[in-house]
């Protein structure tokens, strides 16, 4: 028989009580050890409820196959209450990432087509692959001014900027120039106001803005300050393109981005593209540079991995002949590695869902409307579920083991990460560049643990040495 949802094992009863343990351990840095300690201590489902939030935390694929199963037609995340007060504070729209219902929807599918259907895939990888190009200029030329033949350093600032560029090169077909020598102020600000709008959202999890920002609190007023500092700078960049398209009339035979195709469209209005298109490239940055942060790391510590990977590179650039697009598809073990790093340092430490109907997990009945998350970093850890978790192995996703809803990095379902074609795109052609051109060493260091910025970060910097084929 089925027990009913008051059995859920868990600390949910007391929720101020929790809320200063959770403090005492540190848990806003920590909160993806937290959850892999609950999961060992409660089983693979436990109820939990710290400040104003409320969850039933589960981690096994079959039980996440359920949980989407009861997403609904509107799936409906954790709403990141900091991010939404900001917008209602300043007046802005909600774009795709903050809306829900029906005007989610609406917007969804629109921007589906123009950021992350299979078809779109061959109008960025031009773009892409140029911006990798210049990224490998780039570190070929720092690795000559260091008159040592290699180049040692915290690849982190260069990410940043690689992301930054390849996001907004597809975004607004052109390009910002952030690898070249002289970077405008500007976009390093913008750069580090993602970073603080990030950090400051974490406490603000757990206690509600609007308490902090009747208290006039130094979280609330950095957080407003990171979000004005992002939508001022996406404003210009939108302002610069909405110009020139008015300018300009004939058709160009250029991909012109995706701000300009959705304005050509006419589907959306100004301000809601204005707001998706902003989320966008703030969502584009921290993203996929720590995500390639991670895997230069993994291939840093694997090198014999690391030269199987240049051999599959290399065969499949011979064998695709210069059709870029067609060598993507030649590179499965690249893209085994990629999931590979997103299964040990996920971004997002879960994913969370409100579901719209009653469902039973582990035994045990859930009503309609409860949140439910999947602990995504304690499931990639997990040695049920992968086996030798602690192993960085990119071929077990060539293997017929089951990846049933087990690569859940970007998500799932209609809701799933927006940005996620963008990112796959990016990130395999900065890889396929990196690895045909350097050997990437490390420093001796110990472990480098994830630290919780709202995504997850690297706790201290990653030395890498880059050293010429
Ligand atoms: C949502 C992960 C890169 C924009 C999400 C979600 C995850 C995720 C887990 C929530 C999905 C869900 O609830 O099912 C990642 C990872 C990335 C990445 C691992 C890179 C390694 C990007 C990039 C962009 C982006 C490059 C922008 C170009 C978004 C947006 C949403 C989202 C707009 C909200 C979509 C919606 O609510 O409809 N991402 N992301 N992400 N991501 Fe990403
Ligand atoms: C953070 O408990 C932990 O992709 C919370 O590109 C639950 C939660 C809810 C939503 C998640 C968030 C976590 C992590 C960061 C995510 C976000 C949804 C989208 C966002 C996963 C797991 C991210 C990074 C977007 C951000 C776009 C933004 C900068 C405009």
């Amino acid at each position: 028989t089925v027990r009913p949802f008051s059995e859920i094992p868990g600390l949910w009863k007391n929720s101020i009580g929790n809320l200063y343990n959770f403090w005492k351990l540190d848990g806003f840095k920590n909160i993806h050890h937290i959850m892999v300690h609950n999961f060992n201590t409660f089983g693979p489902i436990y109820r939990e409820k710290i400040g104003y939030y409320e969850s039933v935390n589960i981690i096994h694929p079959e039980d996440a196959a359920i949980l989407f199963k009861a997403e609904g037609h509107y799936p409906k995340r954790l709403r990141v209450e900091p991010w939404t007060s900001y917008r209602d504070f300043r007046n802005r729209k909600y774009g795709v990432l903050l809306k829900d219902g029906e005007d989610w929807r609406s917007n969804r599918v629109i921007l589906n087509r123009e950021v992350i259907s299979p078809k779109v895939q061959g109008n960025f990888v031009p773009m892409l692959d140029e911006v990798g190009h210049d990224f490998v200029a780039r570190v070929h030329k720092k690795i000559e001014r260091s008159g040592q033949n290699k180049w040692t350093t915290d690849l982190s600032h260069e990410l940043f900027k690689y992301a930054l560029e390849s996001v907004s090169a597809v975004l607004y077909g052109e390009r910002l120039g952030l690898l070249l020598d002289y970077i405008d102020p500007e976009v390093q600000h913008f750069i580090d106001c993602i970073t603080l709008m990030f950090k400051t959202t974490c406490p603000m999890l757990y206690i509600p803005p609007s308490m902090l920002r009747r208290f006039g609190s130094k979280v609330w007023k950095d957080h407003v300050e990171a979000w004005d500092g992002i939508f001022n700078q996406a404003d210009q960049c939108i302002q610069n393109i909405y110009r020139q398209l008015r300018k300009e009339s004939g058709a160009q035979n250029k991909y012109p981005g995706v701000l300009a195709s959705l304005l050509m469209l006419d589907r959306l209005s100004i301000e809601e593209i204005k707001a998706s298109v902003t989320e966008l490239m703030a969502g584009g940055v921290d993203t996929t540079s720590i995500t390639l942060l991670w895997t230069l790391y993994e291939l840093a510590r694997h090198p014999d991995l690391q030269e199987e990977l240049r051999a599959e590179v290399i065969a499949a650039r011979a064998a695709s002949q210069g059709d870029t697009l067609q060598m993507l598809k030649m590179v499965p073990l690249l893209k085994g590695a990629l999931k590979e790093t997103l299964r040990l340092h996920p971004v997002a430490v879960s994913l969370q869902r409100y579901i719209t109907q009653d469902v039973v997990i582990q035994n045990y009945h859930i009503p309609s409307g409860t949140l439910v998350q999947l602990g995504l970093y304690a499931m990639g850890r997990n040695y049920r579920i992968f086996p030798r978790p602690e192993q960085y192995l990119p071929s077990r996703w060539l293997r017929n083991e089951s990846h049933y809803f087990r690569s859940l990095g970007f998500g799932f379902g209609p809701r799933q990460c927006l940005g996620r074609r963008i990112a796959e795109t990016e990130m395999q052609l900065f890889l396929i560049h990196m690895l045909e051109n350097f050997r990437i060493e490390k420093q001796r260091q110990l472990e480098v643990r994830s630290t919780f910025e709202l995504i997850l970060v690297p706790e201290k910097p990653i030395l890498l040495t880059i050293k010429p084929l």
